[in-house]
């Protein structure tokens, strides 16, 4: 295996998983890089089950040795809002509703609710089918809280607003690689390199 197509559009993404996964002969390309155009429904109830989704959609159609696909799927859970946004952190006040205005909604929400109520964490799962048409998926999160006010510059989607009591600031004010370190997707994505390190 030489080549991993990653199902996403999403370059922030690419950046992260690209700096985890890169390996020496091992080339990793987004959907649009390997010039592949789907539209998938991400329908399902929970992250694992929708990166799985994404993964064998991508699989059906391209079927290529050595290339295994893979695809995730990430959001952030608000305890206090019943874990919302959850799987839909994409389309949260819709996908065209800028980040800012949806940070500044959920902070809202959050009027007068103290910080030990104020947990949450960023999931992601990752799922690979590889060219012998097995699969597997990986589970990383990071535990945090919603902060009073968006800070930082880095990162994406609800970076500004999601704050690491280690650090005591958002993971949009860390550094990208220390953000790789703790994130998510960085556990997930290293939890996926040791699968891959058999194959
Ligand atoms: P693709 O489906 O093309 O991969 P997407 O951005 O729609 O891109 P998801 O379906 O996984 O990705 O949605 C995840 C959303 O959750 C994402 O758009 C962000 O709003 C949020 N999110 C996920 N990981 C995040 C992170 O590391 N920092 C900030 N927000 C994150």
């Amino acid at each position: 295996m030489d080549r991993i197509i990653f199902a996403t559009g999403n370059q922030d993404k690419m950046r992260e998983i690209r700096e985890i996964l890169s390996e020496p002969g091992m080339e990793i390309l987004s959907m649009k890089e390997a010039g592949i155009e789907l539209d998938i429904v991400e329908d399902g109830t929970s992250f694992e089950e929708n990166a799985m989704i994404k993964a064998f959609a991508l699989a059906k159609s391209i079927q290529e040795e050595h290339t295994a696909v893979m695809a995730d799927d990430s959001g952030l859970e608000i305890d206090y809002l019943n874990k919302e946004p959850g799987v839909y952190s994409a389309r949260y006040m819709g996908e065209d509703t800028s980040y800012e205005i949806k940070n500044q909604q959920l902070i809202k929400r959050l009027e007068g609710v103290p910080k030990e109520q104020r947990t949450a964490r960023f999931v992601c799962a990752i799922a690979a089918v590889f060219p012998d048409g097995t699969s597997c998926v990986t589970r990383g999160t990071i535990e945090g809280y919603i902060g009073w006010e968006p800070a930082g510059e880095n990162g994406f989607g609800y970076d500004p607003i999601f704050y690491v009591e280690e650090y005591q600031c958002s993971t949009a004010q860390l550094p990208p690689e220390q953000k790789n370190q703790l994130s998510h997707r960085g556990k997930a994505l290293r939890a996926m390199r040791e699968k891959l390190a058999g194959r």
